[in-house]
């Protein structure tokens, strides 16, 4: 593409799953700035600090330029034919050697849906494997396994801009202000200007707290108590929906015998929550014309997230308020297309638009599409390919923009399967760490260089614009895949990422109605079964996807790892505004690296006084599983007895804490929650 004269493309920002509309700047082949659209959803001209700064990293001098082969200890740039050769024959002999299902793939929730599509075909079709999963399994499994069970869809139930048709917003295990910027701006707009209610729930004073009408600071790892407790309290006090529950869900038996036992004092106990403060905060929700839930990653990183995802369903329909506009259960989506990846079905468990593996027309209806055999068993979720690699069962792995190496659970668990695997194939725009350990590394193309469509936290499906041509050599995803594709003996041709979306429609009945041509103006929000469908903004009007809505009562179950005399901290970790997951783009942006520069731990004053720690020391962080050197913070955000370290630097990675233990039913692991020990290393005068 020749961009001599000014252009203004406009597209999506690539990082988190808001995914707001931007206006890249373009000029001789460049992009010099990002400015923002003032009329389009879902941000209507605001956007945050790494949206304005998305146009650095792509041309940065790092980004991957040409493939690259292991040579011994080396890599040699190679030319594509020579990489793909190698890709498709280790791929075609271990398939050969061990079966289809020794091989599994990691799709991207940076990448399109396009792309995504593509991958979960090529493991499916070209690899003959389920073995497909992505980051969602670190993020929102238990949203997926929780909602899907109790109202029949995993999505966000309703839009961002009904926020401001909520009489009360509670927001729980969410950093809204720094992790969905324009989410937060959305709910501190309606609390100052429209008198709207804000509830936070969360152990750290994070930014919303101190607007809220109320702040409940559980400890971690403790929410199914509260919840319980706050249904307890409406059904003691007959604050209930009985029209609703009556008419619309069924079990709420159960739901009554369990909740019974979660008196304010009992949860008191569990969680720290004063009594009286649960009282008034079931009132306040459950009086509500319409209530709206929002949460992340506090409710999901859990070994019960799933628990406590169904708790919260459980909460919205005992008060009437799933399936009504300015409610429901908004559980916010991480990624850029986090959301989409998941529709296509980049999950080792259903085929694209969350079509089950397990209903023979559906299996039929792809093999016939496809025209090869599928199989028909569901492969390994991300978490247990890791380590079915370390237990040497899955022998090669294609990573397709992921960073592993230092977003999984227990890093040395996580370097250990990799380095167990013979081979491995790391797709990137980075040489991230996980790529410096593969025997293959494909250069792909950013955002910025591909067409293409995200799907957002609201299941909104919006456009990507090419707006500069590719880095070195580098090619879109969707084309490297289809090149490995044909190597293998698979014809997987597409003239453009247009034709991948017919295909998508054809075959997925929530996506049936898409086409590029009416994405245009503001995208459209699935299900849109077809294409005079207006798209949908709140789910589970009238009826549930599942019909009746269904109560799944769930018991308070402790942390896997809790604090004692060796470890007596509670670790929590998570981000900060200014980074983004593993720092391959945000840390290669100047602005955001002036802002941050390095890895702060928080620690409340009163921990750190009784410590003899100083603010900006240096101290050494250890758990049952390793130890990082982390400069100091001291901040009343962090209760006593927790302590906040981010996960975006490798260098002090959090990660090397954390702990690998997994909810049983989505397998997410429990990344809010392990126990660790604090020493002063370096005084702040010595640094
Ligand atoms: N700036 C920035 N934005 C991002 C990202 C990023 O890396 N940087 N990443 C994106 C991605 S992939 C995701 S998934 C989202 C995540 O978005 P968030 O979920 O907001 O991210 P976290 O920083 O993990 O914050 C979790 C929140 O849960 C609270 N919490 C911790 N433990 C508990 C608990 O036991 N119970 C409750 N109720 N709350 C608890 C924490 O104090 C914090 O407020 O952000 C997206 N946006
Ligand atoms: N301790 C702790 N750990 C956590 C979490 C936590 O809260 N605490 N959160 C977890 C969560 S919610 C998540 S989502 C994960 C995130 O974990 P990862 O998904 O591993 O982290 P990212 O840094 O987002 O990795 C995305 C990769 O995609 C690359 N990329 C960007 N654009 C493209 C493209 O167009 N094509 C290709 N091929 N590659 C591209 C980037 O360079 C980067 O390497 O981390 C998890 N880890
Ligand atoms: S809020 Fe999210 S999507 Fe919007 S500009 Fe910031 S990072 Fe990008
Ligand atoms: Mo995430």
């Amino acid at each position: 593409m020749k961009t001599s004269k000014p252009q203004r493309i406009k597209t999506i920002c690539p990082y988190c799953g808001c995914g707001c509309n931007i206006i890249l700047h373009v000029q001789d082949n460049r992009v010099s700035r990002v400015t923002v659209n003032p009329n389009k959803p879902p941000n209507f001209g605001r956007f945050c600090v790494k949206g304005a700064s998305s146009h650095v990293f792509i041309s940065h001098p790092d980004r991957l330029r040409t493939p690259l082969i292991r040579k011994g200890r080396k890599f040699v740039q190679v030319s594509w034919d020579e990489a793909l050769s190698l890709v498709a024959q280790r791929f075609l002999e271990i398939k050969d050697k061990y079966g289809p299902d020794s091989i599994g793939s990691l799709g991207s929730a940076k990448c399109t849906n396009e792309e995504n599509y593509l991958i979960q075909k090529f493991m499916r079709a070209v690899i003959g494997t389920n073995n497909v999963d992505h980051c969602a399994r670190l993020c929102h499994s238990s949203t997926v396994a929780g909602l899907i069970a109790a109202l029949g869809s995993g999505a966000m139930t309703n839009s961002i801009a009904e926020i401001e048709k909520a009489d009360v917003i509670l927001v729980t295990g969410s950093n809204t202000p720094e992790n969905h910027p324009i989410i937060a701006m959305k709910i501190w707009d309606v609390i100052t200007n429209k008198g709207k209610k804000l509830m936070v729930v969360d152990p750290r004073m994070m930014g919303l707290a101190s607007y809220a009408d109320i702040w409940l600071n559980p400890r971690p790892g403790t929410d199914v108590a509260w919840l319980n407790g706050m249904m307890h309290i409406i059904i003691a006090e007959d604050l209930w929906d009985k029209t609703y529950v009556l008419q619309r869900t069924e079990n709420f038996g159960a739901l009554k015998e369990v909740v019974k036992r979660y008196t304010p004092e009992l949860v008191e106990k569990i969680t720290g929550i004063p009594a009286n403060d649960l009282i008034k905060a079931a009132r306040l929700y459950a009086q509500a014309e319409r209530a709206c839930i929002i949460y992340a990653m506090g409710i999901t990183q859990h070994v019960s997230g799933t628990d406590n995802v169904k708790a919260i369903a459980n909460l919205a329909m005992l008060c009437g308020n799933v399936g009504i506009e300015g409610g429901g259960v908004n559980p916010l989506r991480g990624q850029n297309n986090v959301q989409g990846a998941c529709d296509m079905g980049v999950l080792p468990n259903v085929l694209p638009g969350y079509q089950s593996l397990s209903h023979v027309s559906v299996i039929h209806k792809f093999e016939e599409a496809w025209k090869v055999k599928l199989p028909r068993n569901p492969g390994l979720t991300a978490t247990e390919m890791l380590e079915a690699a370390r237990q040497g069962k899955i022998k090669a792995l294609y990573i397709i923009g992921d960073n592993p190496l230092v977003s999984g659970p227990d890093l040395k668990q996580v370097e250990d399967s990799l380095k167990g695997l013979d081979f491995l194939v790391v797709q990137d725009i980075f040489l991230t760490e996980t790529a410096k350990l593969a025997t293959a590394v494909l250069p792909a193309v950013s955002f910025a260089e591909k067409d293409g469509t995200f799907t957002n936290t609201e299941r909104r499906i919006q456009m990507i614009t090419e707006a500069v041509p590719p880095q070195g050599d580098a090619k879109p995803d969707w084309k490297i895949i289809c090149e490995l594709a044909q190597r293998m003996g698979y014809n997987m041709n597409y003239k453009s990422p247009k034709n991948i979306m017919e295909e998508i429609a054809n075959l997925t009945p929530i996506y049936g109605g898409i086409h590029y041509s009416r994405l245009e103006k503001m995208g459209l929000q699935w299900p849109c079964p077809d294409k005079n469908h207006p798209g949908t903004p709140y789910l589970h009007k009238d009826r549930f996807t599942r019909g009746l809505g269904l109560f799944q009562p769930v018991e308070f179950m402790p942390s896997a790892e809790l604090p004692d005399k060796d470890y007596p901290f509670i670790l929590s970790t998570g981000r900060v505004l200014y980074h983004y997951n593993t720092g391959t783009m945000s840390r290669r942006t100047q602005i955001l690296k002036e802002k941050y520069p390095e890895a702060l731990m928080e620690i409340n004053p009163k921990d750190a006084m009784e410590l003899g720690i100083e603010d900006k020391s240096l101290v050494e962080v250890c758990s049952r599983r390793g130890r990082v050197t982390v400069r100091v913070r001291i901040t009343d955000i962090s209760p006593p007895g927790v302590v906040f370290i981010p996960f975006h630097f490798r260098e002090a990675a959090a990660n090397l804490l954390t702990i690998a233990a997994l909810d049983p039913i989505s397998k997410i692991p429990e990344y809010k929650v392990c126990a660790v020990s604090i020493k002063q290393v370096e005084s702040a005068s010595q640094t």
